[in-house]
């Protein structure tokens, strides 16, 4: 199993995308990019943490690829929205990948570029491109919290 980490906005509907594709094989939610160990959700809501809202993909690379994955991810957010994601405001939103190897932080950059180029969007794709550090996992309620409400997605 590989491990990718992507930030997206509000996590509840980056969980939900990534869980619908195959040879993934599980999904969590936390924090991950900041510097408060063990941070509550209440804290990372205060925008004072630089902790960036994050759903943890375990994957099986011989079902699913990285680019796949990277697919996913340009496809469900505007990568060209700074510290935000829609009504959700704050650096906890920012459009993040965190990297695990140098094999996944080429491909992240390679794909960045590729939809820069593409000309798809009116404005630069801010995504930033990082190593993984800590990921903190968010409280339970957080975990699947989209199917434990019976939502759709995020709003
Ligand atoms: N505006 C969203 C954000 C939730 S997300 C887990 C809400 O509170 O419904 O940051």
């Amino acid at each position: 199993m590989a491990i990718a980490t992507f930030g997206a906005g509000c996590f509840w509907g980056v969980e939900v995308a990534f869980r619908r594709m195959k040879g993934v094989k599980d999904v969590a939610v936390g924090y991950s990019g900041g510097a408060k160990a063990n941070p509550s959700y209440q804290d990372v809501c205060s925008g004072e943490t630089g902790h960036a809202e994050v759903a943890r993909v375990e994957y099986d690379p011989a079902l699913v690829t990285y680019w796949e994955l990277l697919g996913t991810f340009f496809s469900i957010h505007d990568p060209t929205q700074v510290d935000r994601q829609g009504w959700d405001v704050g650096t906890q939103y920012r459009s993040v990948i965190f990297t695990h190897d140098e094999t996944q932080a080429e491909e992240a950059r390679r794909a960045k570029g590729m939809l820069d180029d593409s000309k798809r969007y009116n404005a630069p794709i801010a995504t930033k491109i990082e190593p993984a550090g800590d990921f903190w996992r968010a409280e339970e309620y957080h975990q699947r919290y989209l199917e434990k409400v019976g939502r759709a997605k995020c709003h």
